[in-house]
């Protein structure tokens, strides 16, 4: 291991940590074990992911100089899901920038386009070439103990970022939000918007994330708890494989089947909505504050948010892809051989139009009782998105 990079790094980020726990610069909440909080963020929060450049901004300047020290850089290598939407485009950027040579990392990055077998050989090709550090976002949230295990056995600790994996405990941490979470606030909303404009019946059409993500897993598990108990009519559920040309040929395929039938559609990511507002429109049905059809939406991304203001999207749940500084201190803590949290919850700020629902309630995914605000988006709001 780098020691001279490495005490140079973890000096810097634990000044880092200080200085974010005194300023609103930190996007994120740390948490040590399971039955921890995984609620999502209040207002002052989301404010405080929206400045999450910030974090990325002390991050850098804190280590600025910890790469020149000998020039021993630590390798680290990062197993991406793809390049699928501007979500990820966000999270790719934010791992870039935190584990720059500057910073004191060599950073090789695999776009696995959204092919799990192709993951698994890459995460075997970075075992191969004995990199310090292996970063996965894992495509699906299943098959991972085998890999994992070889990983343990060479030594190389992983660290799993934004989807989960389920069915193994091989990792050293996590960081991420509480998908379900995503989906629970959405059925609050939907519940409490619907009685807001008097609607008694709800046909939903869901198009949901890749098969088998966590992200899928997680905000279908939460917005069905809502369909189940207010016995909500949800006509369809396909998978747009978090895409925008999966999101149109989708709708473009409902719009036939289910003619005049629906008043909600639920896009489990800003990608799938922006095909599926295109495939309405294409096809006369008119949709969000003024339309028809109340559109739901997962990321709120920068044109996520552009759409909510202008109003073609009602709500927007967003997950935060700003993950890269967390990341990197959690590397760099481990190799100063410091104590990590397991889990880091990332701040999930929810976004509106309008006031009409001005906050949610709901059970969350830890089973605590909790209220949020709902965010009406005005154009700063847009400007300062990812
Ligand atoms: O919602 C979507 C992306 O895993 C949370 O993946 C992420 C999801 C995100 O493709 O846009």
């Amino acid at each position: 291991m780098k020691r001279k990079v490495v005490a140079t790094i973890i000096a810097m980020v634990m000044a880092t940590g200080l200085a974010a726990c005194g300023s609103s610069a930190s996007s994120a909440t740390s948490a040590k074990s399971e039955s921890s909080e995984a609620s999502s963020a209040s207002s002052e929060e989301a404010a405080a992911a929206d400045s999450s450049e910030d974090m990325e901004e002390l991050a850098s300047s804190i280590s600025a100089d910890a790469g020149n020290t000998d020039g021993d850089l630590i390798t680290v290598g990062f197993s991406q899901v793809g390049h699928e939407s501007d979500w990820r485009t966000a999270s790719t950027n934010s791992v870039k920038e935190a584990f720059s040579e500057a910073n004191g990392f060599d950073l090789q990055f695999v776009d696995c386009d959204n092919d799990s077998e192709a993951q698994l050989e890459s995460v075997r090709n970075f075992i191969q070439q004995q990199v310090d550090y292996i970063i996965i976002d894992p495509i699906v949230a299943t098959g991972w103990d085998t890999v994992l295990t070889e990983a343990q056995d060479a030594d190389i600790p992983v660290i799993v970022i934004d989807r989960t994996i389920d069915d193994s405990d091989k990792y050293t941490a996590w960081i991420g939000t509480e998908t379900k979470n995503e989906g629970l606030a959405a059925g609050a909303w939907l519940k409490a918007y619907a009685e807001a404009k008097g609607l008694k019946d709800l046909n939903i059409l869901v198009i949901s994330g890749t098969t088998g993500s966590s992200a899928q897993i997680g905000r279908s598990e939460g917005f069905d708890q809502y369909v189940e108990s207010e016995g909500w009519n949800k006509l369809d559920e396909q998978t747009g494989d978090f895409t925008q040309d999966g999101g149109q040929k989708v709708m473009e395929s409902y719009c036939k089947s289910y003619e005049g039938k629906f008043n909600v559609v639920v896009c489990q990511n800003d990608n799938e909505a922006f095909g599926a507002v295109d495939a309405m429109k294409a096809a006369g049905v008119s949709y969000g504050v003024d339309g028809d059809v109340i559109v739901i939406s997962f990321d709120a991304c920068k044109a996520g948010l552009q759409m909510v203001l202008d109003g073609d999207i009602n709500a927007d749940f967003q997950c935060n892809p700003l993950q890269g500084p967390d990341c990197a201190k959690i590397v760099s803590e481990l190799a100063a051989g410091k104590d990590v949290p397991e889990k880091t919850y990332m701040a999930e700020p929810w976004y509106a139009h309008d006031d009409t629902v001005k906050s949610v309630s709901y059970t969350n995914a830890a089973g605590k009782d909790v209220t949020e605000d709902m965010i009406v988006v005005d154009q700063s709001i847009v400007d300062a998105g990812y």
